[in-house]
């Protein structure tokens, strides 16, 4: 509960930054790269900000890590679901979907209920690529607001859905 908390927690200042980022698609999809840690790779994305973001996202770190938010693929007790199922985060915010319980599991974004101009096609995983060992991770960010649904293929039948909010 305490990474849904802090994921919630706006931070105008990056936000700020992150929206005159020369990046030029909606979204960013960051690739499941098993030799990449998380801090490396946020440390990399730090170099695009200048120094001025790299402070204000050095005390965000030290607030709480809100720059990510994990996303449990396979609930503890074993039910077929993404835990949380339903959360916000800020828009730029990484989303680590990680393997848990009952897998293969997958991550894909229904391309009816995400933001106008977002493609689908570029922030999920193939319907047909499968996360099949334990801890694995798919991560992607979103950086269009609005609401995105997702399920996970092999077990959309079994209630495996989730929502999140980009603000
Ligand atoms: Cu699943």
């Amino acid at each position: 509960m305490a990474s849904i908390t802090s994921a919630t927690v706006a931070i105008p200042s990056f936000t700020g930054l992150k929206s005159t980022s020369s990046k030029p698609s909606a979204v960013v999809r960051i690739p499941t790269v098993a030799s990449t840690s998380p801090k490396l790779t946020v440390k990399s994305s730090l170099k695009d900000f200048g120094v001025a973001a790299v402070a204000a996202a050095a005390s965000i770190a030290l607030a709480g890590n809100a720059m990510a938010i994990d996303v449990l693929l396979g609930s503890g007790d074993g039910a077929l679901a993404f835990v949380p199922n339903d959360f916000t985060i800020a828009k730029g915010e990484k989303i680590v979907f990680k393997n848990n319980a009952r897998f293969p599991h997958n991550v894909v974004f229904d391309e009816d209920e995400i933001p106008s101009g977002v493609d689908a096609s570029k922030i999920s995983m193939d319907e047909q690529d499968l996360l099949n060992g334990p801890g694995e991770t798919y991560e992607v960010a979103l950086t269009e607001p609005g609401t995105y649904s997702f399920y996970c293929a092999p077990h959309q039948g079994a209630g495996m859905v989730g929502k999140v909010t980009v603000n």
